[in-house]
């Protein structure tokens, strides 16, 4: 029988929507969106919904979309003809104009369906936060940090990411922004540019090979103009391939320690996409299921508010085994995960205590060779130090 028990004191809630995994971006695209259900099974097998609240998502409406996506964009996302159907004469260049089509972001069948859910989970899981019910929501459909208000970009249609934040800052004076996946989280920097209410800092793969998006580099810290509010709000942290969860531990956290020190923010929105582990597809790092969830876990240790979205991860079983172990970080249950498996579950013995998260060499395969020096990483602390010398909150 199972055995778990609630957290004391606080309340984890996971905002799913089963309607998103029927979604194909196409055959060969890394974008998997069965990941989702996956992630929920071992969530569910190792019976960790009996700690959380569990919540099937209701889709965004269009006036929600609207709050920072144009009418113009939504209307054609709305109406665009899948590719294998004729295309739209009336509107040869639209596709063009809002990126929609290519190989990234294809047209795919009932696409305008799938932004809605993935954008009502994160929305539910901002409003949860929002009315207090809710310390840590779970948005694992979420996370798509590239998309603009009028523009798909990078696997991303509708910044669900920015959409939560903007009904967060509704309720709470200042969100601090956090992304891990492998790729700058330029779509959510953007739309919070010229604001000091909320603070984004994203890890990412960077320079000196060419690397989805291009941005984020050191010296991206917001607008120049010191008159401008937004200016040392962005934060980025570029790095090269092979990092170690030894080191982007240590980063993370004295970047995002300082960060909470100077900061002082209400309530933190972080995405955690998992495309930053080992052995993923497009991926160039080599952190590890522990690696990255050290980073929510050391989050937790403010005693905020938070909201974990998804993101990339195109090594679906890893995006899987990393989501949930995240969701137990959420709800506490890291020394607990003995007594909740049934000793008849298949393959108990590697989710038990240690062998919980099998070890890199064991299911990632061979590691990147590690091109980030202590040096570099030093002089980034550094200059990340510096910025925050300007912010007082
Ligand atoms: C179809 C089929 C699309 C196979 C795309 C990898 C594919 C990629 C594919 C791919 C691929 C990218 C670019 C180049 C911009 C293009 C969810 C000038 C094997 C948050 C988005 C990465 C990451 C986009 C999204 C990137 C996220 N890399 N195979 N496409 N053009 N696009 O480089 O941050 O994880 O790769
Ligand atoms: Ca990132
Ligand atoms: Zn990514």
């Amino acid at each position: 029988e199972y055995n778990i028990t609630r957290p004391k004191g606080y309340t984890v809630s996971y905002h799913f929507n089963p309607d998103m995994e029927p979604h194909h971006f196409g055959l060969t695209h890394p974008m998997k969106p069965f990941r989702l259900t996956l992630t929920k099974s071992l969530v569910t097998a190792y019976g960790m919904n009996f700690a959380m609240d569990n919540y099937n998502t209701r889709i965004a409406t269009y006036q929600e979309l609207n709050s920072f996506h144009t009418s113009d964009y939504l209307d054609y996302l709305h109406m665009a003809p899948p590719e294998e159907m004729p295309r739209d004469i009336d509107n040869p260049d639209k596709e063009v104009k809002f990126n929609l089509g290519g190989s990234d972001c294809p047209l795919f069948h009932g696409l305008y369906d799938y932004c809605s859910m993935s954008a009502g989970s994160s929305l539910d899981a901002a409003r949860k936060i929002c009315n207090k019910q809710s310390d840590i929501a779970i948005a694992w459909g979420g996370g798509l940090h590239h998309a603009k208000k009028s523009e798909a970009s990078g696997f991303c249609y509708i910044n669900d990411i920015v959409l939560a934040i903007l009904q967060l800052l509704r309720c709470y004076p200042r969100v601090l922004y956090i992304d891990i996946d492998v790729h700058h989280g330029d779509g959510v920097e953007e739309a919070f540019y010229s604001t000091d209410r909320v603070m984004t800092c994203s890890f990412h793969k960077f320079a000196p090979d060419v690397f989805f998006p291009g941005t984020g580099g050191l010296d991206d810290n917001g607008p120049k103009s010191e008159h401008n509010p937004g200016a040392h709000h962005a934060i980025n942290v570029p790095l090269n391939d092979g990092i170690t969860d030894e080191q982007y531990g240590h980063l993370f956290q004295s970047i995002i320690g300082k960060i909470n020190e100077k900061f002082r923010p209400s309530v933190i929105a972080l995405q955690c996409g998992a495309d930053s582990l080992a052995g993923d597809r497009l991926g160039r790092f080599n952190l590890q299921v522990q690696g990255h969830g050290a980073c929510a876990k050391f989050c937790k240790t403010f005693g905020i508010p938070m909201i974990m979205f998804g993101g990339g991860g195109y090594t679906p079983r890893n995006v899987a085994r990393a989501w949930a172990y995240e969701t137990s970080v959420a709800i506490d249950i890291d020394e607990k995960i003995n007594k909740i498996i049934p000793d008849h579950t298949p393959w108990r013995k590697h989710f038990v205590q240690e062998e919980l998260f099998p070890s890199l060499e064991q299911i990632l395969g061979d590691p990147r060779v590690n091109r980030n020096s202590q040096k570099r990483l030093q002089e980034i602390i550094q200059h990340v130090h510096e910025q925050l010398r300007f912010v007082n909150a």
